[in-house]
């Protein structure tokens, strides 16, 4: 049995080595990225079990990917490959025209994973988990990876496994934002688990005050764990119908890209574990910090050890 499964596409991030704008740009570093594989990454760094379905390019790419996620422990038994398309790569610009903000420049059209479709779901390894994990992005790259998308959180549903869904709007990915929206919103009502932004919150809700937004979310959706983030300004989470919250911890910032799937793992992979959400939201926003202090998105998630040196380095060494 694994306990967290995910769903979406692996990309080869290209991360440049220096800040500024791309077209000056000489070195890039690689790395093995994506939002539902870096989730996949926190959880097994934890000490759990994680598996990504995706499909992946049969090239160099490809089996970086695949050797590295394997390396890392997860899962990868329901990778494909594709031997028709290529696997999807990315760019990173940092600090470019906004200091501390990163651009990034999608090469994944018409890639391996954009072909995923519901035949690459096998019912059983979902059921066989404890829960499934997908975002937004994966519904954005094609028609047949939403139809998968759906109908993996239909069978996780069905099937009884908690489906954990980060919203993650990629507004390059979509036609247009309303598209996104209503994509988000047919599939809410099979969600167990909800992570979102105050951006996202305000888009699909109207508001990012953090009681509507929970109010909204179990009135409309039925969904009473929510985790809503807040920048600088911390997260806050409703769980069960507990209120808790975290401060963000203020570290050197190199590439802000990835926090956010080390902030899901990490919540994810704590709860697994048995934490009260309580201890879950900070860990995940220490996660969230620790991997914004590199380039790329998975080299700094934490294992146990490294999230305890860092909380007891912020006096918090009893969560
Ligand atoms: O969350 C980080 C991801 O956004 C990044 O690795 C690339 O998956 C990606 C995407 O689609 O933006």
């Amino acid at each position: 049995m694994l306990d967290l499964v995910a769903l979406g596409e692996p990309l080869v991030q290209f991360n440049a080595v220096t800040e500024g704008p791309l077209r000056y740009v000489t070195y890039f570093e690689k790395h093995s990225a994506g939002s539902e594989a870096n989730v996949c990454v926190a959880v097994s760094k934890l000490g759990l079990r994680s598996g990504l379905i995706t499909r992946l390019g049969n090239d160099e790419f490809g089996f970086f990917i695949y050797e590295w996620l394997r390396g890392q422990g997860v899962d990868v038994s329901r990778i494909r490959f594709d031997p028709e398309r290529p696997t999807g790569i990315y760019f990173v610009q940092r600090s470019y025209p906004v200091p501390g903000v990163s651009t990034v420049l999608y090469y994944r059209k018409g890639s391996a994973a954009s072909a995923l479709s519901p035949s690459d779901l096998d019912e059983g390894y979902i059921a066989d988990s404890r829960v499934f994990h997908t975002t937004s992005i994966t519904m954005a790259i094609s028609d047949s990876a939403r139809e998968a998308v759906v109908k993996g959180i239909e069978i996780a549903h069905r099937r009884n496994v908690m489906v954990s869904f980060d919203v993650n709007i990629r507004r390059l990915l979509w036609p247009s934002i309303e598209d996104a929206v209503k994509a988000v919103e047919g599939v809410l009502r099979n969600v167990n688990v909800l992570f979102l932004d105050e951006n996202e919150a305000e888009l699909l809700l109207g508001t990012k005050d953090p009681q509507v937004v929970f109010r909204e979310v179990e009135a409309r959706f039925g969904i009473s764990r929510v985790i809503l983030k807040m920048g600088i300004k911390g997260s806050v989470a409703r769980w069960d119908g507990e209120t808790v919250n975290s401060k963000a911890f203020q570290v050197p910032v190199k590439d802000p890209i990835g926090a956010g799937d080390a902030y899901a793992g990490v919540f994810l992979a704590s709860v697994l574990k048995g934490l009260p959400p309580s201890r879950a939201i900070v860990r995940a926003s220490a996660a969230a910090a620790m991997v914004v202090m590199v380039r790329g998105d998975e080299e700094n998630l934490p294992r146990e050890q490294d999230l305890e040196v860092f909380l007891r380095n912020y006096g918090l060494s009893d969560v």
